[in-house]
């Protein structure tokens, strides 16, 4: 039965090959989750309240007077993103203490009590446009637990959170990403009560209300988290994709993020440091090689800026990537496919040695691939890879790393598909 559906398609690739047009096999992403997925890294800037005190989760009482950049620089954050490879920044706006860092009207615990521009400052509103000015896609995180807020737990509450939304919708959009933490963790100041509350997070919030707010200003937002989400988390806060990774999640298309701090922790500690480049490798690999998209945090420090120590390293990161995927050995190769068995046959000028492939699936037409093998010809015989990696779903993107080989030919064998497979792009490295 599965037979039948292992033609392929080679679009772009080899488009002499393909004569007409394959179907789609539904779900397919919209025209905004496919723009999304081409982002691939963009990061995200944890900053506020825990700064200054050296906490993850604030209680809700840390007092707004804390708040006290004394060389906050939001183009400083823009421009050292750029300079990693970073197309979009995602702001915590409010994390779980309430503290609001945009001078909103929906309470005092903000921005306008705090020292920094005696009251008059808006970290918002500085990166939105520093953001505009660099031409850097730009989302906000907006914690919906808050442990602050007295009426936490009430309709009064859900009120107050919409409301909050829809004024950052009104000054700042448009926003590429919308992030609705799922951290609800029960205790909290909740105005001086100091108790546990416990919401039914799939009820309590009306995240399709929320979702209508940011998508009245910017309907091409990606939404995370919440009860209507359009991407999905990865499981896990290592930076660690999954080698067999659906963007297809019960019959809807809802493509994964893999979020990771680029220290151990989300706020700046003046005891921690950032990842060594080899973790930071092994985490592109895992998280964008892997179907994935890579959300990477940049803590801010008591300053308000990221530590060139940690930009030095991103830096680093993304000229390694860079020089690595920089020349595809197989771009000059000649291509041939077969339907039975469903392969694809790459044949070099001359034997080649590669310990990297890179494999795209056309997935504006549906992700297809379930399990593949692939190959290396060389001396009168295949060979198979040297490789660790798991040879199940393809995707977006698909990085498979191997034990430097020669080859003559390279030959990748489609098992299973739910479809006729439609590859967009295969490259290959050193
Ligand atoms: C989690 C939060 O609890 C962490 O503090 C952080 O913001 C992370 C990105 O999401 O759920």
């Amino acid at each position: 039965m599965l037979k039948k559906y292992l033609r392929i398609f080679v679009i772009a690739l080899l488009s002499t090959a393909c004569t007409k047009q394959p179907a789609p096999i539904d779900p397919i992403p919209t025209q905004e989750q496919l723009n999304w997925q081409q982002l691939e890294t963009y990061a995200f800037i944890h900053f506020g309240l825990n700064t200054f005190n050296d906490m993850e989760w604030g209680y809700g009482d840390t007092p707004a007077s804390t708040f006290n950049p004394t060389a906050l620089d939001c183009e400083q954050w823009v421009l050292t993103l750029k300079a990693c490879g970073m197309q979009g920044v995602i702001f915590t706006a409010k994390h779980h203490d309430g503290f609001c860092l945009w001078p909103t009207e929906t309470t005092d615990y903000c921005i306008k009590n705090s020292p920094y521009k005696d009251g008059h400052g808006d970290v918002v509103g500085e990166l939105c446009e520093a953001c505009r000015k660099h031409g850097m896609s730009f989302g906000l995180y907006l914690s919906p637990w808050d442990r602050h807020q007295a009426s936490y737990g009430t309709d009064e509450y859900v009120k107050m959170y919409h409301q909050q939304i829809q004024e950052l919708a009104d000054r700042y959009s448009p926003f590429f990403e919308f992030w609705f933490d799922g951290a609800n963790g029960g205790d909290g100041w909740y105005g001086g009560a100091c108790e546990t509350r416990s919401i039914d997070a799939d009820t309590y919030y009306d995240f399709e209300k929320a979702r209508d707010i940011v998508w009245s200003h910017s309907p091409e937002a990606m939404i995370f988290g919440g009860t209507v989400p359009t991407i999905r988390w990865i499981g896990n806060e290592k930076g660690l994709g999954n080698t067999t990774q659906w963007s297809v999640v019960d019959g809807a298309w809802l493509p994964s993020e893999v979020d990771v701090s680029i220290r151990p922790g989300w706020f700046y500690h003046d005891n921690e440091s950032p990842k060594s480049l080899e973790q930071l490798l092994n985490i592109y690999y895992q998280s964008v090689g892997r179907n994935a998209s890579l959300l990477l945090n940049f803590p801010v420090n008591c300053e308000g800026r990221i530590p060139s120590e940690d930009s030095l390293r991103a830096v680093e990161w993304h000229q390694a990537i860079e020089k690595r995927f920089a020349h595809d050995l197989m771009k000059d190769c000649k291509v041939t496919h077969n339907d039975t068995p469903s392969e694809m046959i790459f044949t070099f000028d001359e034997p080649t040695t590669l310990s990297c492939l890179v494999l795209q699936e056309q997935i504006a037409l549906g992700q297809r691939v379930e399990r593949f093998t692939i190959s290396r010809y060389r001396n009168g015989k295949w060979l198979p890879l040297e490789t660790n990696e798991e040879m199940t779903t393809i995707g977006y993107k698909r990085i498979i790393r191997f034990k430097p080989a020669e080859m003559e030919q390279l030959r990748i064998r489609f098992i299973k598909a739910r479809g006729p497979v439609v590859m967009k792009k295969v490259s290959g490295y050193r």
